[in-house]
């Protein structure tokens, strides 16, 4: 059900990709940026700018344009400033994945949130991401979702999120 893939998220396509987006919901570099681009920055900043400004940890929809990916699932997660932002980017993970069954979604693709401009430590948020994703599956037993992807764009990404994966 969770499958850890090394990739472009962008070229994923699952019913949703989840952006790791800033509060503003502006086009910004790494994952969100390559997002934008792919989609078609115009419109998908136009769609943004009315959900603009969400909090930390929260996530909102929006149509996935000229991706492969009918929504893309926007949330901030924390500029890592301690141990203590753990429950915010569980809430970045536990919230996309309600938000995409709410939208009876089948597939959502996940990217590493955090881990890039906002600085939060690989082994850590890799733990907090797959521990978010069985505490939703734990606690939504009846979800439309059925395949949960992360795209992971380096090799040390990826063998991090495949060490986390493999203790379970
Ligand atoms: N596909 C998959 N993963 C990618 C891609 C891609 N195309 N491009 C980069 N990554 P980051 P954050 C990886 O910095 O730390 C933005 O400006 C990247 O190597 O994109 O949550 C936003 O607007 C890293 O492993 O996200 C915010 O302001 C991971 O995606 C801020 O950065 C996340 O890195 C969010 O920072």
């Amino acid at each position: 059900m969770i499958t850890i893939l090394k990739g472009d998220i962008t070229k994923s396509n699952t019913d949703a990709i989840v952006n790791a987006a800033n509060i503003y919901l502006l086009g910004g570099s790494g994952v969100c940026g390559a997002i934008f681009k792919a989609a078609g920055a115009k419109e998908l900043q136009a769609e943004c700018d009315t959900l603009s400004p969400i909090k930390t940890g929260e996530a909102v929809i929006t149509k996935g344009y000229n991706l492969k990916a009918k929504y893309i699932i926007h949330t901030p997660g924390p500029r890592y400033s301690g141990p203590e932002d753990a429950v915010l980017l569980r809430n970045s993970y536990y919230n996309s994945l309600k938000l995409a069954d709410e939208y009876k979604l089948n597939s959502i693709s996940f990217p590493s949130i955090g881990t890039g401009v906002y600085r939060y430590p690989l082994e850590d948020a890799a733990k907090v991401a797959i521990a978010a994703i069985h505490e939703f599956l734990n606690d939504y037993p009846n979800t439309t979702i059925k395949q949960i992807y992360f795209y992971l764009f380096d090799d040390n990404t990826y063998n991090t999120y495949m060490n986390e994966l493999n203790k379970r």
